[in-house]
């Protein structure tokens, strides 16, 4: 695919590698118009369907993983445009529809949608110069593509209400501290720790690691028993599978497991 507003890349070794995909639109603080939400899903449901990769780390620059959604874009579309459109739910929501682990791998500015891209990820490691932010408030609106929502279920209500209301923006050591971001890395050993990462999942049986995103996920889409309910299903199904064997027999045999043969 020949993409104008991300560049893509496999990266690290072994049967199953890691997809980088970099937003690219420095001079514009990586700002998310369609075209790069466009893109943005094309490249995730490519990795996902590459049977080569097994993990997929989003990154930024080291001045902005992204600014927001584009202002000088969005000004002027009015209620017919965005409703017809389905402004937002047409692309930003085909993150959602990845199976396979994606990791925000965040530096600088993190504001708006670029917030809320971070948060539809699985995993946020964020560099030690990360801001993040949700200032909609001020220019009129509010957090448009999940930041109500999924802002106040990482950081808890009190947090998120501070964020959304003042335009309070935090950085990375408040954002771990909060549940926000998992791991702070320094700013030059962003992407290396983010891959290292990526690598370590991708070492893993591709179905457990797909039944583990899909079951913790479960737990912000579903009542208490529900989510138990369905882990369980997973947990009973997996052991219908090699790399449950393999797994399992690795360990009480004192070596080391190779998952991912077919079964
Ligand atoms: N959209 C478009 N362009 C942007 C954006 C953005 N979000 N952010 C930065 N840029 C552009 C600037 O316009 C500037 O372009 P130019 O050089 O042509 O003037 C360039 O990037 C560099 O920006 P600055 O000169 O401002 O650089 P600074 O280092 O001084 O500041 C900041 C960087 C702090 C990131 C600053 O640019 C800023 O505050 N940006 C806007 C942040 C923001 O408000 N984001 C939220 C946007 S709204 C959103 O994401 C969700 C809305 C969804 C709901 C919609 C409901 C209808």
């Amino acid at each position: 695919m020949n993409y104008e507003t991300i560049l893509t890349e496999i990266r690290g070794d072994g049967p199953r590698r890691v997809g980088l995909i970099t937003l690219n639109r420095p001079k514009q603080m990586n700002a998310l118009n369609d075209q790069l939400m466009d893109e943005l899903g094309q490249a995730l449901l490519a990795f996902d369907a590459d049977e080569g990769v097994g993990c997929i780390v989003v990154t930024g620059n080291e001045k902005a993983f992204a600014a927001g959604a584009d202002i000088g874009a969005m000004k002027d579309y009015d209620f017919d445009r965005v409703y017809r459109n389905d402004y937002i739910s047409r692309n930003w929501e085909t993150m959602r529809r990845v199976r396979k682990p994606v990791i925000a791998a965040v530096a600088g500015v993190a504001l708006g949608g670029g917030c809320e891209v971070a948060l539809l990820c699985d995993i946020v490691i964020a560099a030690d110069n990360a801001r993040f932010g949700q200032p909609e408030i001020t220019i009129g609106v509010i957090p448009g593509a999940g930041g109500t929502q999924r802002l106040p279920r990482a950081i808890g209500k009190a947090k998120a209400m501070d964020m959304v209301l003042t335009n309070r923006w935090i950085g990375a050591q408040e954002a771990e501290a909060w549940g926000l971001v998992s791991r702070v890395v320094p700013a030059d050993k962003l992407v290396d720790e983010a891959l290292a990462v990526a690598q370590k999942i991708c070492s893993f049986g591709a179905l457990s690691v797909m039944a583990a995103k899909e079951a913790v996920n479960r737990a912000f889409e579903s009542p208490l028993s529900e989510g138990i309910w369905y882990e369980r299903r997973l947990v009973h199904a997996l052991f219908g599978t090699a790399d449950q064997r393999e797994g399992m027999d690795a360990f009480v045999s004192k070596r080391a497991p190779a998952f991912n043969r077919q079964s």
